[in-house]
């Protein structure tokens, strides 16, 4: 399997990550890639290629303009502010208050934020920006003809909105790839977030639209991050009505659970008749993962790379999550390596 990298994701490693009231070394760092590129390597499974420039046009299909140009010049109009600190928000447009977009850079960073423990650096964009094209690469290879690919995207992207950064996402990459595959002819795409987290960023993408199917298997929203959104009642609006589908489970979910929701996915799937398979994989449902409360063993993730292999779609694996540092490059390549010996 094809599996595209950028080396650029180390320009971005915020020096913390605000956790239950301390800073903390970010729980999404550098090394997760590491781990997991040395399993590849172990298991021969590293075909790596880099990605190509940014197509731009997809991009601006998902995310909003004032949006990117944000993301763009955040770091300068911070440090022109003389802040000297990573940026995070202080304030946010709370229930009761107005929309209107502030002009000041500190007002700014919480009109499009949405958490709080995602730090932007001075190479926060440039990182993102690779990511995307890490993303962008392998759906190009898999749209002209590539059975699968792996796109090794850090940071990750499913928490990213339209119009909204957070949960350590800036681009949404599984979006970008997605839009790729319609505008490259695909009549219809599916996407399966099989990250713990609900990828509140690509539901709201797609949330008004009938062309991509999102399926999310996470954590319920009462008991875990993102809290606001990932509820089985959201299906979608307008004619995306039944286009969106979400299966929050509670904590402690062993596959037996997990998989019957993966079963039930798997048939809304079927149905949709999807002409490419969009995989949002995060390892974090690991049973010792740090910030996570599903508890997948490692033998797990080869059940469902196989299970994913039986959609026989051109399918294309983007990264999101997984905090288990040591395990994560197990977990990731078992998926993998599941679905290609199915
Ligand atoms: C990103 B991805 C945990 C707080 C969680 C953010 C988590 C972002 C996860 N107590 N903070 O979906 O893996
Ligand atoms: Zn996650």
């Amino acid at each position: 399997m094809k599996v595209v990298y950028s080396e650029d994701h180390r320009l971005h490693f915020p020096q913390g990550e605000l956790y239950g009231g301390e800073f903390v070394t970010p729980f999404e760092r550098p090394s997760r890639v590491e781990y997991i590129l040395r399993e590849l390597k172990r298991r021969k499974m590293a075909d790596l290629m880099a990605p190509a420039k940014l197509d731009w046009k997809p991009v601006r299909k998902v995310h909003d303009r004032e949006f990117l140009d944000f993301l763009e010049t955040a770091w300068s109009e911070w440090t022109a502010a003389g802040y000297r600190g990573e940026i995070i928000p202080t304030g946010f447009a709370a229930r009761g208050m107005g929309r209107k977009k502030p002009r000041f850079i500190d007002g700014k960073v919480g009109y499009y934020c949405h958490s709080m423990e995602t730090c932007i650096t001075a190479g926060t964009w440039e990182a993102a920006q690779a990511s995307a094209a890490v993303a962008q690469t392998a759906q190009k290879l898999v749209s002209a003809g590539a059975r699968s690919a792996f796109a090794l995207c850090r940071p990750p992207g499913h928490h990213a909105h339209h119009d909204m950064y957070g949960g350590y996402c800036f681009l949404n990459n599984a979006a970008i790839a997605a839009q790729g595959f319609l505008d490259r002819g695909a009549k219809r795409v599916a996407i399966l977030d099989v990250d713990f987290h609900h990828g509140n960023g690509t539901q709201d993408i797609f949330y008004g639209r009938d062309d991509v199917l999102f399926c999310s298997l996470h954590g319920q929203p009462q008991d875990a991050y993102p809290y606001f959104l990932g509820y089985k009642d959201e299906k979608g609006s307008g004619k995306g009505e039944g286009f969106n589908l979400n299966y929050p489970m509670p904590p402690g979910s062993k596959y037996d659970v997990w998989g019957k929701a993966l079963a039930d996915a798997t048939a809304k799937i079927r149905r949709f008749k999807p002409d490419a398979l969009v995989v949002s994989l995060g390892v974090d449902t690991f049973k010792d993962d740090p910030i996570s409360f599903f508890k997948l063993t490692s033998d797990d993730f080869s059940t469902y790379g196989a299970a994913i292999a039986k959609f026989k779609l051109p399918t294309l694996f983007v990264m999101e999550g997984g905090y288990a540092v040591e395990a994560i490059g197990i977990n990731t390549v078992n998926v993998l390596e599941g679905f290609l010996n199915a």
